[in-house]
């Protein structure tokens, strides 16, 4: 049996899921592809109540297993690898529970595509990340024109994506493509897991519901997103949590969820 590529594990409330194929910089191949969707599905199944998904070695993922792709020739075999990486793209950021991606190091091509998918990403100093289908003669096929260009605005993405450049962790910081930069790995991983404990604390109906509004909501009009928020709203309303939440609040002391 082959070496596994992607490690879960779980401390507390917080998951971390490591794309460990160092020797190829972390790059997608389909087999890591489909560790990573298990990965997220023991995520979903477990206790913790959200993850951090990182990279082992000194990148977090050098875009698609350029290997792999010299071999797919046709364009219904490309498409398939397209739709599998998308598949599971989806899945992290249709997650129930929020996952951080901890940029630290190359995040180009299906790297920062991955990253994207992620609910928010933070970067340590020596992140480099970009965007090179077009040096490749490619275009991006996990979702990076539409992330990324809903991440930051048309014009700054279309640069990025028509240059392929790679920025670096101050610049990603500026254009708001990361939330935050940290000196190191480990500093930017205790971080990432002091922020899911944060939101762990919380109701985690309202978490997961909060989520599903920002998933749901920012696709369509205002209209379309204000309307699914006011849904989700009217759910969490009906919640113990809530009633838990205010109650506490009045009672000036701390609320106790139960996430129900
Ligand atoms: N794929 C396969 N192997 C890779 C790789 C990749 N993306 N990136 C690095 N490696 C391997 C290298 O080949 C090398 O393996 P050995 O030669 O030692 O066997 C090992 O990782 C270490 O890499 P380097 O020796 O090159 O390390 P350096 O520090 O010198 O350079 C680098 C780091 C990140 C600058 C360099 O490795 C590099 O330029 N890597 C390629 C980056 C890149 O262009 N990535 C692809 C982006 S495009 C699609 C879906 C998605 C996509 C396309 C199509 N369809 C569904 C069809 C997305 C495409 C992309 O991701």
């Amino acid at each position: 049996m082959s070496e596994p590529r992607v490690r879960f594990e779980v401390e507390g409330l917080v998951a971390t899921i490591t794309i460990d194929r160092p020797q190829a910089l972390n790059a997608l191949d389909p087999a890591t592809i489909s560790e990573l969707s298990a990965a997220m599905d023991q995520l979903e199944a477990s206790s913790a109540t959200g993850a951090i998904l990182t990279g082992g070695g000194k990148a977090f993922v050098a875009g698609a297993d350029l290997k792999v792709l010299s071999d797919v020739q046709t364009a219904d075999r490309a498409r398939g690898y397209a739709r599998q990486g998308q598949a599971v793209f989806g899945k992290i950021s249709a997650s129930s529970k929020p996952v951080i991606a901890c940029v630290n190091g190359y995040a180009l091509g299906g790297g920062l595509e991955l990253a994207l998918a992620c609910h928010f990403r933070y970067a340590s100093e020596r992140a480099k990340l970009g965007l090179p289908e077009v040096t490749l003669g490619l275009i991006p096929g996990y979702g990076g024109t539409q992330r990324l260009s809903r991440l930051v605005g048309r014009g700054i993405a279309t640069e990025l994506i028509l240059t392929g450049e790679r920025i670096n962790a101050a610049e990603a910081l500026r254009i708001g493509l990361v939330n935050q930069v940290f000196a190191d790995k480990d500093a930017m991983l205790a971080a990432a897991a002091a922020t899911l404990q944060t939101i762990g604390a919380h109701g985690q109906v309202a978490v997961k519901l909060a989520l599903e509004a920002l998933e749901r909501g920012l696709d369509g009009s205002l209209e379309h997103g204000l309307e699914v928020e006011a849904d989700l709203f009217g759910i969490a309303c009906s919640t113990k949590d809530a009633a838990e939440g205010i109650q506490a609040f009045i009672e000036k002391r701390p609320a106790e969820f139960q996430g129900k």
